[in-house]
């Protein structure tokens, strides 16, 4: 029997057409169900659409359209991009599915009878945009959400909670099982960072809105309906039959749950909650990527800087935009997208390096061979297979990691073996001498890095490697690559067929550039930055302001903002001041520390989250950027800048 491999993307919430984003986790998960395939594995790869909630609901009302005509448009232009994109996912499922609905009610019920969901009144802050409840101390300036910075509500309901405190040791001790549970590993401090602050029971129906699952009748409580996050998160079971026969519960436990960052909270610390609750096994690995941006800034609709993978792939190609995604930016970390970085890309890696390579064989194997190239196995390039065995060894754990920048630049260095042996070996000289056995053996070793790089790299550029394979006569399937790449073997004889270049180069970028949305900005921003020699203040007024060069001695994220930095900073005065600055979406801790900055050294001290803030640092900021104010050079801490 196959071995089952199970992964998901998230699925999308509807209030939002796909971007690049959504098409990046996507990618990702379609990847490894691809390399699944190729390993000989039964794949089960699910997505889909998060449909329920009261952002959907008032998404649907501000259109004038019931939230089920909403949900079914929107959904199906998921649907739609992945299918163009020709991933082939096993199920799609919405939220709205009538096996899902069953689903959920079904575990609800379980966690109901295990006596883990009780009720009880609830009040607190109330986030719509994230559907999340956040405590007094965890809210930015009193009252905004740590993880959007949107305004919360206050939300007083009588509620059911789940039980959720209940489980907080036997998650530590579950996040302490495997090293590589939460990729990448660096995040999972911050999983149980939060999971040992004290895990609260959480809140998992609703009352103020109507659109989701209601509860089973076990509870016989018709106001209420579940929380969008236990109904969301149960799609990775439903999905597989869980409640409604489990035809294909099998594939269960999820060999990875492939998500951004934003939700890591839900999957790492809920999810495996609601899971023991059930008695169903825990998934193998939660990954987290990182956040895009595009030219640096922020993407959002009303900057009409949203890039549209679509369009992306249609200008270049989806192989070269997923090569792009996944080469530039190591997983877990944000990517910026500009567009001279994936040209740079394709002129470089993929026409340079990979099309060159192939356009290079066939064109001697042609003139040289009529396209037929048979190996007569004399003693050479073994060092350079050698080489070659030893970067693939190395690959499978990239992979598995999700590595993927790595992997890549490791199976480059294939590449790179190709086309030095080929410059090393100048075979149109050997031509001349008439040693064309050797340069047989040379265009048979060249095509064989080939064909071992088409494999590695058709789950992530299906297309052209599929391109590739045909060129060289060779199928791309488990058992070639069992043959080629777990047992490391060498095709003896090829018969290729001529093709255009794989890539061309590219000469100038093919979209139009982001629109320049420096020149936003806020209302107030807007006020003063139209400052005019109407509204000016007094030399008198200016003085007042102590604005003083220190050096910034550590700096660290305030816990909970998403904003926050929390830095020391010396001022010259012999101590160090505790400054809370909202830079944090746009310097790194680690990147900021021995820079010297302006501080407002007399402002007066304020709490910010609870913490005591004894200055202000300035900096340059519009919508989309900010850029601390520094000394141009070397200058004593505490000297005033007038
Ligand atoms: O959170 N960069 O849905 P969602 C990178 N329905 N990834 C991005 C991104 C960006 N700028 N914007 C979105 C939800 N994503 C819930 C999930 S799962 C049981 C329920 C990706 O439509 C990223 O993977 O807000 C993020 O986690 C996902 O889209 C969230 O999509």
């Amino acid at each position: 029997m196959k071995d089952k491999f199970f992964v998901t993307s998230p699925i999308y919430y509807v209030n939002d057409v796909p971007h690049i984003g959504h098409a990046y986790t996507t990618i990702i998960a379609a990847v490894l169900a691809r390399e699944a395939a190729l390993r000989g594995k039964e794949v089960f790869f699910l997505t889909g659409t998060d449909e329920h909630g009261q952002k959907i609901e008032q998404a649907a009302a501000s259109r004038g359209e019931t939230p089920a005509v909403y949900a079914e448009k929107i959904s199906a232009k998921f649907r739609e991009m992945w299918d163009y994109f020709g991933i082939k996912y096993t199920r799609f499922i919405r939220t709205t599915d009538a096996d899902h609905k069953a689903g959920v009610q079904a575990a609800f019920e379980k966690m109901w009878q295990n006596g883990d969901i009780y009720k009880g009144e609830f009040e607190g802050h109330y986030c719509v945009s994230c559907e999340a409840f956040w405590t007094d101390t965890q809210l930015m300036d009193g009252e905004l959400c740590p993880d959007c910075g949107k305004a919360t509500t206050i939300l007083k309901e009588e509620n059911y909670f789940f039980k959720l405190s209940k489980y907080q040791d036997r998650l530590l001790e579950w996040y302490a099982s495997d090293e590589n549970l939460i990729l990448p590993k660096s995040r999972k401090n911050e999983v149980v960072r939060f999971a040992q602050g004290g895990l609260q029971d959480l809140s998992i129906t609703r009352t103020t809105f109507e659109w989701g699952v209601k509860l089973p009748a076990i509870a016989s409580d018709p106001k209420h309906i579940i929380y969008v996050w236990l109904d969301a998160l149960m799609n990775y079971v439903t999905a597989l039959g869980y409640g409604t026969g489990g035809k294909n519960m099998d594939f269960w436990a999820a060999d990875y749950h492939i998500i951004g960052k934003d939700i890591l909270r839900f999957h790492a610390v809920y999810w495996p909650a609601f899971l023991m609750s059930l008695n169903l096994a825990l998934p193998k690995r939660i990954a987290a990527h990182g956040w895009w941006t595009r030219d640096g800034a922020k993407m959002s609709k009303s900057k009409g800087n949203v890039i549209n993978p679509r369009e992306v792939a249609d200008a270049y190609s989806l192989d070269a935009f997923s090569y792009f995604m996944l080469r530039d930016v190591p997983f877990g970390q944000d990517g910026d997208f500009a567009q001279k970085a994936l040209v740079d890309r394709i002129n470089g890696d993929l026409a340079n390096d990979l099309g060159n390579l192939l356009n290079r064989l066939l064109g001697m194997a042609e003139k040289y061979f009529a396209l037929a190239i048979k190996a007569v196995n004399l003693p050479r390039f073994g060092e350079e297979k050698k080489q070659t065995d030893a970067i693939i060894e190395g690959l499978a754990p990239l992979f598995e990691s999700l590595q993927f920048h790595r992997y890549l630049e490791e199976l480059w260095r294939v590449f790179t073996i190709g086309n030095k042996a080929i410059n090393d070996f100048k075979p149109w000289e050997k031509m001349k001498t008439g040693d064309s056995d050797q340069v047989a053996e040379l265009l048979v070793f060249v095509a064989n890095l080939l064909a071992k790089g088409a494999i590695l790299l058709a789950p992530i550029m299906p297309s052209k490697c599929a391109a590739i394979a045909a060129a060289l006569g060779i199928a791309i399937n488990a058992e070639t690559r069992k043959n080629l790449i777990e047992q490391g073997g060498w095709i003896a004889n090829f018969t290729l067929t001529k093709r255009d270049p794989l890539f061309a180069r590219v000469e100038a970028l093919l979209l139009p550039e982001a629109p320049n949305i420096a020149a936003e900005s806020s209302v107030a921003e807007k006020s003063l930055a139209s400052a005019t020699l109407q509204n000016c203040v007094s030399i008198d007024d200016f003085a007042k302001v102590a604005i003083k060069v220190g050096t910034i001695l550590s700096a660290k994220k305030v816990e909970k903002s998403a904003k926050l930095l929390l830095l020391s900073v010396d001022l010259g005065e012999g101590g160090a001041r505790q400054i809370v600055s909202g830079i944090s979406e746009f310097y790194e801790p680690e990147a900021i520390v021995g820079a010297q900055v302006c501080v407002i050294a007399n402002l007066k001290p304020a709490k910010i989250m609870g913490i005591e803030s004894e200055g202000m640092i300035l900096a340059a900021k519009d919508k989309n950027s900010l850029k601390l104010i520094r000394p141009e050079s070397l200058t004593e801490n505490g000297t005033l800048v007038k």
